[in-house]
């Protein structure tokens, strides 16, 4: 079987924006190429829509765009199996299997836009259960878990405990936050770990991260196949394109297509070191025209971070972006964050989250530190530096002391 995988369509997002039918047509290009590839059915893990109860005009589009998939075919037929019980469930063209996301749940008593797309039979919404696909002599099994609040995450899936099928193909699909991709700035916050994950399954797919990525735990791939419409601008999604990854259950193979139109993201962190407000607006220019060099048929999305320090006396609101946002805004959807800082003490902490980041132990984020203060002294690299640290470790002041004493005579 091939299978279509997809996430995070967003619709509705940016309803009044620039960008106000991106989601739109993405969700079109990613079921066209579903259909291309000849997929069995596809799947969809969670945050279809951008809120619970969109406008009547994001729904109209919504179906719109999801009908699409009536145009095809698909030979497979599919049962929701449930405590011994097996019921078929019908659909028109290529099925669409969904789970919801957080930003589309509000509870088990109100009704929301993915249960009138399952009621209209445009996709197939389930939660905590399991759809099995049948093909010739083929099964292959979807299990879904909508998202649930990120702190019971854990507890739910532990009640849950979804086992795999013998003689199929098992595929899980969720919509949570993983520990091991929380970045330490990220407001996003997870209770799940990789570890947590059951075993025995071929395919693990988790919507709700942005980015793609694709990685082994064991036996079993685990995706993530990130959203089809950026929202906030994260530097991992601006470095690979939007599409459709596929999922063979023979091969255990994935591949990508990428949206044959889709609007460019660009990211730049910039740092500037007692910079003056003409040389802030300078590189950022330099930088806009440099993206911009290039032709592209969707004005481009372009995020610019800028961080540093700024010459004495001058503060972030003496650099005024206005008028290079207003050059730019015709060909360019720009979004600036400014975030200088004028002492030192602020230096050093981001120096240590830096390293932090990079995953150091504290001691050697320790020795890092003593390493770059002592090469800033007139001892340079005279001193015995890996003797010297631990003698401080170790809180041997006065042996530190001496150590340090003598190289000074
Ligand atoms: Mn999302």
């Amino acid at each position: 079987m091939k299978i279509g995988i997809f996430s995070d369509t967003h619709l509705g997002f940016e309803e009044k924006g620039e960008r106000s039918f991106d989601c739109f047509d993405n969700l079109h290009q990613a079921i066209e190429l579903c259909l291309e590839g000849k997929v069995d059915l596809m799947v969809l893990p969670g945050d279809i829509f951008h809120i619970p109860m969109p406008s009547h005009n994001t729904l109209f589009n919504s179906i719109k765009s999801f009908s699409t998939a009536k145009k095809g075919s698909s030979s497979v037929k599919l049962f929701l199996e449930k405590d011994n019980e097996k019921k078929e469930i019908n659909f028109s063209g290529v099925p669409i299997l969904a789970i919801h996301g957080n930003h589309e749940y509000r509870g088990k008593e109100t009704k929301t836009a993915l249960d009138v797309l399952d009621l209209s039979g445009l996709v197939v919404y389930f939660h905590a259960g399991m759809i099995s696909a049948e093909k010739e002599n083929e099964k292959t099994c979807i299990f879904g878990l909508g998202a649930v609040p990120e702190k019971q995450a854990l507890e739910v899936l532990n009640y849950w405990n979804p086992k795999p099928k013998e003689n199929a193909c098992n595929l899980l699909l969720f919509h949570q936050g993983f520990k091991e991709f929380m970045a330490l700035d990220d407001e996003m916050i997870a209770t799940l770990s990789l570890d947590d994950l059951p075993k025995g399954f071929d395919l693990i797919i988790n919507g709700h991260l942005h980015w793609r990525n694709e990685q082994k735990l064991g036996e079993t791939t685990f995706l993530l196949p990130g959203s089809t419409v950026s929202t906030s601008i994260k530097q991992l999604e601006t470095e690979k394109p939007k599409g459709v990854c596929f999922y063979d259950t023979q091969e255990k193979e994935i591949t990508f297509k990428p949206f044959p139109k889709q609007r460019k993201m660009f990211y730049h962190k910039v740092k500037f070191d007692d910079a003056d407000s003409d040389k802030v607006l300078q590189e950022c220019k330099n930088i806009l025209s440099a993206d911009l060099s290039e032709q592209h048929e969707l004005n481009p999305l372009i995020r610019l971070n800028i961080k540093g320090t700024l010459k004495k006396g001058l503060s972030s609101a003496d650099v005024n972006l206005t008028e290079i946002m207003e050059e730019f805004s015709s060909k360019a959807i720009l979004s600036v964050s400014k975030n200088f800082s004028n002492n030192s003490f602020k230096r050093k902490i981001s120096e240590l989250r830096e390293m932090q980041k990079s995953k150091l132990s504290l001691a050697s984020v320790g020795f890092e530190v003593l390493e770059k203060n002592l090469k800033e002294t007139d001892f340079g690299n005279e001193i015995e530096l890996k003797k010297l640290f631990d003698l401080l470790a170790e809180s041997n002041i006065d042996e530190a002391m001496n150590l340090v004493a003598k190289k000074k005579e």
